[in-house]
Order: structure tokens, then C-alpha cells, then sequence
């Protein structure tokens, strides 16, 4: 029998009901011993995994992993929400009753650590001394180490965040056991995976992945899933997956705060990290806070939205991530920043790492040059179809604190107040560049309506269109009609509403190409949505919403042909009359949702009718 006891001891972590916990899954789970982490504990842990060849150097202070090729993404029909309710069970979220869910796991489990180490993370999803921390402890236990180096980077790690509990008993309980990765099906009728959030038991059980959300169970198991589901069942906040920036104006000396959620992979990293356009730079600066999550709640005295973001480090798609996309990943990811690469391609002679739109063209000379996989490109044979040379979802692993343009507040535990909240997605037609939308239930029936191309952070969904209300599709976890009122409720209850929009950066033309080049040029839009709020310009009223009048984008130092502004500012309104007959479907699925949501789908489908 291991001995808890003295681990607990030694790290001194002291909180007897997290003893219990770790006990009761060493037993089950097997483990050999048992190590209780502190982010302290990094250089040591990456000393270990080096030479146990989990990670290779990827140049000074960098690591490279591969993950097992058929454990590279979440997989969404593995992923379950259990509760003890069935009123909990919505159109998203995969719930089961907890009562079949709990055993289940724990056969899977019982033995399947046996000879492995289960390191013990306590962490925080908040900065300390955040209004929602009570909501932010958690100790995930875990077999494998690089999940743990990940862990660090991710999240605030340390025994002082449980030792330190109000309450020694309200933390979550997230329990990830890998499994023999090998043998379990991947995909398959038989496939043993199971990625359960007990959400009425602030528990957590992933069996089957030790790759990025389905293995930190801090990030979306935590940070998403169940915080969604304490969030309304406190009735104290939202928990999206929102990206979160600010926008520093020198000439006013005014700041502003937007926060937004794009599904998975459709740019929310490369958003938050934005360098201003160049010939926009002298004015602006926009601040870093957040790329994947953001909590949100009212503060009572100011009645403002405010919002923080619970992760300490970002997760983020390598594809395409350059100099000229975007800067500050590449400054971020550099030598010396402790980054971890998963599933990119690894030069072993040079420790160099590569992946897709790194740079135009894959590296000329391909000596000692492996894919993502591990075979060697040398080997592959002449004139075959080129397969990529990194995984599509391979993903750069960076501690906040590396991101050049991070806002100098952004520890601050009171959060920021939120200005703008967006939504947008990968739509290649239909959507314009920005819409703006000033009424709440007309904001909120947006978000619920998003639709957009899946991507390859997903298992086997990629370009197929569907729904993802709010970007949340993956990660619900009660009804959507609940969801819809919750947000009702919550942003109601501010008195300085933010304005909402809907954006777009990947309309395609005809050709393939994307109508707007995107990445720093995004700035641009977002500003407009400021200066609307602001009142310093007006816009153009549609039946969907406000849309920018051309001479009101700043434009300056970009160049973009005549026709394809044109598009992108403008509104179909047969193509909209198509679709809101999809959004009636959609909608109808979602069991009490507000009628305020269903007056404000009439109100923008009668608008569109009296155009035409
Ligand atoms: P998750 O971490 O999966 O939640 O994704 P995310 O929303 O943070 O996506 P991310 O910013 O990492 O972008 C995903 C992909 O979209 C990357 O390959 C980016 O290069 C690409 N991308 C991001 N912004 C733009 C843009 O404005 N235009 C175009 N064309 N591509 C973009
Ligand atoms: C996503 O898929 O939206 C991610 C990556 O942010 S993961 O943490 O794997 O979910
Ligand atoms: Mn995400």
C-alpha cells in the first residue's frame, strides 16, 4: 500500500479531504507511489521526462512531444456531462445518468496505473483572490508526466492553493488515468475512451488521452464544463470559451475590453495575441488577457460586466503561426520560454520544429527531419501526396507570462470590465466582416446561433457546417434553454450592457480565397465596434444588425480590392432568408428556451421579409 500519508507530509499539503480523495484512486487506479506537484517542481519534472525520452529538446529551454497517432484531439462523442438529474440532459451535452457513468469509469481505471507514478496537482483556475475563486480549486491526479509539465504551464500550480481553501472541502476532483493507449479502440465500436464531467459532483474522470483538454483537466473539464454548470447552478456567472483583449487608445487615453467566443481552431489565440497593424500602431496597443476561457460576471456597485480569465497559459494551434500572422506566438514560443510542442515536425540533428505555414515551403534540405508520426520525411517516396509534415491540431504549450503584449494587469483578481462581447466563426459566405448588435436578447440569439465550419481540433468533424451556440457545442454542460436564460439573467443584471457583435474573417470568394486577410488586420473592425459604442460613428442599420459604412473602417496601409470590401460589408438577403428558416430548426431543439430569444428570431426574420 502506498503511502499517502507521508507524500502529503513531505509536500506539506494538509488538507484532509484531499487526502481522502488521492487515497481512494491511488487504491483503485494502482499506482505505484505518489508525488504531490508544485510548479516549483518544473525543471526537475522536464530533467525527468528528457531523459525518459517523453521529451526531446526542441533548441534552448524548449521541449518537442509526440503524442500516440490516434490520440491527437478531443473527441467529442467520447465526452460525456453525468449528473444525478435527467432534466439536466440537453441537446449538447452527452448527459448520462452518474449513477451508469461512475462505475463505468471506475472498471475502466481500477489496475490501469499500475507501476506508474500518480502525481497529485493541486491547482487554481483564477487569478488568487478572485471574486470566483471559490469556484477555481481543483487536484487532478494523473499517470503521466508531460501531462503535469503541461498542467504547469496552464494553470497556477501549488499546494498553498488548497492548503489555503475557506472551505478544505470545495475544490474539484479531477481524476485522469491514460490507459494503455495502444489498446483502446481509438474511434472504433469498441473504443474505451469515456471523458466524464460529474457535474453535480464537482468530479471529473478521463480515461483514455493524454492529449491536451482530455488530459489538463484544469482547461476545459474544469475551466469550461464544470464551471458552466456552477456557474448557473450558483446563479453567480458564465463560463465561456471567450478569447479576452483590451485596446489601449494613446490619443484618448481610453482602454477597452472584448471579449468573444469563435469555436475551436477559428482563431480566438491568434485574436488575443494581435499586433496592431502596423500603419495603426502608433495609436493602438492591444493587451493580451486571455485565449481560450473567460469567466464572466456583474459587480453590483459599478453594474458593469467583468471578466477574467481562469488559465495561466496558452494551448495554442501551431498551423500557420509566422511572422506575419502572428508575431507575438512566434515571440512567445521563442528559445528560453519553456514551450512545449506537441505533434509538430521535429528535426533530431538540429532540434529545430516545423508545421504548416511556419514558413512558405517545408525546409529544403529534409535531413533528419521526422513528421509528426516519427517517420522520417527522407523516406517518404517522390511525387507521392504530400501529407502534412505536423498533425493539423498540433499545438505550442507557453505560460502567459511569455506573451509579449500580455496586459500588465492581468493578474489583477478583480478582472476587467467588458466592453464588446463577440461571436464569429469559420463561415465563408453569408456573415460580413462585422455586425453589430445593441439590444441583449438580440446578442444572446446571435451567440445561440453561431454556425460554423467545424475544425481538426475536434475528431472527424473537420469542414462539416453545423451550430455552435456561443462556441460552448463542446463543452455545454445543462439545457440550452437554461443556458440562453442564464445569460439573460446574468448580463441583464449589469446596468452598462456591453455591445455585442457577430465577425467574420473567412469569407471565401469564388476562387477559395479568403476576402479578408485577417490576422492584425482584425483590429480594424474592432475598433469601428468602439467607436459605435462610443457613438462616434453609426454604421448602417440591416435587418441583422449594424453594419460599418465603408469610409468608417480605418483602413490605412492596407490593400484590399474594391469588390471584395464590397462583399464583406454587405448583407444577402436571400441567403439570410435561407437561413433563418436552418435557425428555426436549430432553435426548436433547445426544450424553454425564453421567449425573448424566440421574439428577437421574429424580430430579425420579419426585418430581412420587409426587405424585399
Ligand atoms: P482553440 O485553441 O482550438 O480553441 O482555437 P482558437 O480559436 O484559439 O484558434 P487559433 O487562434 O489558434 O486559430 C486557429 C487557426 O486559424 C490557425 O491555423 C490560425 O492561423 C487560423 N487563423 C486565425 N486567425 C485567422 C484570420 O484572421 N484569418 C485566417 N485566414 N486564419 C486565421
Ligand atoms: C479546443 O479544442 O477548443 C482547445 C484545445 O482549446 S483543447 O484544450 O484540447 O480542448
Ligand atoms: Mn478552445
Amino acid at each position: 500500500m502506498i503511502d499517502v500519508d507521508s507524500a502529503f507530509r513531505a509536500a506539506g499539503l494538509d488538507n484532509s479531504h484531499v487526502r481522502d480523495y488521492v487515497r481512494y484512486w491511488a487504491e483503485l487506479t494502482g499506482a505505484e507511489r505518489i508525488e504531490v506537484v508544485d510548479a516549483a517542481d518544473d525543471d526537475r519534472l522536464v530533467r525527468e521526462a528528457l531523459e525518459a525520452g517523453e521529451l526531446l529538446p526542441a533548441g534552448e529551454g524548449r521541449y518537442y512531444s509526440r503524442s500516440y497517432i490516434r490520440d491527437t484531439a478531443r473527441s467529442e462523442e467520447r465526452t460525456v456531462v453525468a449528473t444525478s438529474n435527467p432534466a439536466d440532459k440537453g441537446v449538447y451535452n452527452n448527459w448520462r445518468p452518474s449513477s451508469e457513468m461512475k462505475p463505468l469509469l471506475e472498471q475502466r481505471m481500477r489496475g490501469a496505473s499500475a507501476g506508474k507514478t500518480m502525481y497529485v496537482v493541486p491547482y487554481l483556475m483564477a487569478p488568487p483572490g478572485s471574486p470566483l475563486e471559490a469556484f477555481a480549486a481543483g487536484v487532478q491526479v494523473t499517470d503521466t508526466r508531460t501531462v503535469v509539465l503541461h498542467m504547469i504551464r496552464m494553470a497556477r500550480v501549488g499546494v498553498k492553493y488548497i492548503n489555503e481553501l475557506e472551505d478544505q472541502n470545495s475544490f474539484v476532483r479531477a481524476v485522469h488515468v491514460t490507459g494503455d493507449l495502444g489498446n483502446l479502440g481509438q474511434g472504433t465500436p469498441e473504443d474505451q475512451r469515456w471523458f466524464v464531467t460529474v457535474a453535480d459532483e464537482r468530479t471529473i474522470l478521463h480515461y483514455g488521452s493524454s492529449y491536451g483538454g482530455n488530459a489538463l483537466l484544469g482547461k476545459i473539464a474544469h475551466g469550461l464544463r464544470q464551471a458552466t454548470y456552477d456557474g448557473w447552478a450558483s446563479g453567480k456567472f458564465l463560463a465561456e470559451q471567450f478569447m479576452l483583449l483590451g485596446i489601449d487608445d494613446k490619443d484618448t487615453g481610453r482602454t477597452y475590453h472584448i471579449c468573444g467566443g469563435f469555436p475551436s481552431a477559428s482563431g480566438k489565440t491568434n485574436l488575443a495575441m494581435m499586433l496592431a497593424p502596423d500603419a495603426l500602431g502608433d495609436r493602438y496597443q492591444v493587451h493580451f488577457y486571455g485565449d481560450d476561457i473567460a469567466w464572466l460576471w456583474v459587480d453590483p456597485e459599478d453594474g458593469r460586466v467583468y471578466a477574467i480569465n481562469p488559465e495561466f497559459g496558452a494551448f495554442g494551434v501551431a498551423k500557420d503561426t509566422n511572422e506575419v500572422t502572428n508575431p507575438t506566438a512566434v515571440d512567445a514560443i521563442a528559445e528560453g520560454t519553456g514551450t512545449i510542442f506537441t505533434n509538430v515536425a521535429y528535426n533530431e540533428q538540429t532540434q529545430d520544429v516545423w508545421w504548416e505555414g511556419r514558413t512558405p515551403q517545408p525546409p529544403a534540405d529534409v535531413t533528419g527531419w521526422r513528421d509528426w508520426t516519427g517517420a522520417l520525411i527522407s523516406d517518404r517516396p517522390d511525387g507521392a501526396e504530400m501529407s502534412p509534415w505536423a498533425h493539423p491540431n498540433s499545438r505550442f504549450t507557453t505560460t502567459l507570462a511569455n506573451v509579449p503584449n500580455i496586459a500588465p494587469d492581468y493578474e489583477n483578481p478583480k478582472g476587467v470590465p467588458i466592453d464588446a462581447i463577440i461571436f464569429g466563426g469559420r463561415t465563408r459566405d453569408r456573415e460580413p466582416l462585422i455586425r453589430a448588435i445593441t439590444d441583449l436578447p438580440e446578442g444572446v440569439y446571435d451567440g445561440l446561433t453561431l454556425g460554423a465550419e467545424a475544425t481538426f481540433a475536434a475528431e472527424g468533424t473537420e469542414g462539416v457546417l453545423r451550430y455552435d451556440p456561443m462556441s460552448m457545442r463542446p463543452f455545454m454542460a445543462y439545457p440550452e434553454g437554461a443556458y440562453a436564460a442564464h445569460w439573460l439573467k446574468i448580463i441583464g443584471a449589469a446596468k452598462d450592457q456591453p455591445i455585442f457583435a457577430h465577425v467574420n474573417w473567412f469569407q471565401r470568394g469564388d476562387d477559395g480565397r479568403f476576402l479578408w486577410p485577417g490576422y492584425r488586420d482584425n483590429l480594424r473592425p474592432l475598433l469601428w465596434l468602439m467607436q459605435l459604442r462610443n457613438g462616434e460613428v453609426t454604421g448602417r442599420q440591416t435587418p441583422v444588425g449594424i453594419v460599418p459604412n465603408e469610409d468608417e473602417l480605418q483602413l490605412e496601409g492596407m490593400e484590399l480590392d474594391q469588390d471584395d470590401l464590397d462583399t464583406i460589408l454587405s448583407i444577402d438577403i436571400p441567403r439570410w432568408q435561407q437561413e433563418m428558416a436552418h435557425r428555426e430548426q436549430h432553435l426548436s431543439l433547445f426544450r424553454d428556451l425564453p421567449e425573448e430569444i424566440w421574439a428577437a428570431h421574429r424580430r430579425v426574420a420579419d426585418a430581412l421579409d420587409s426587405e424585399t
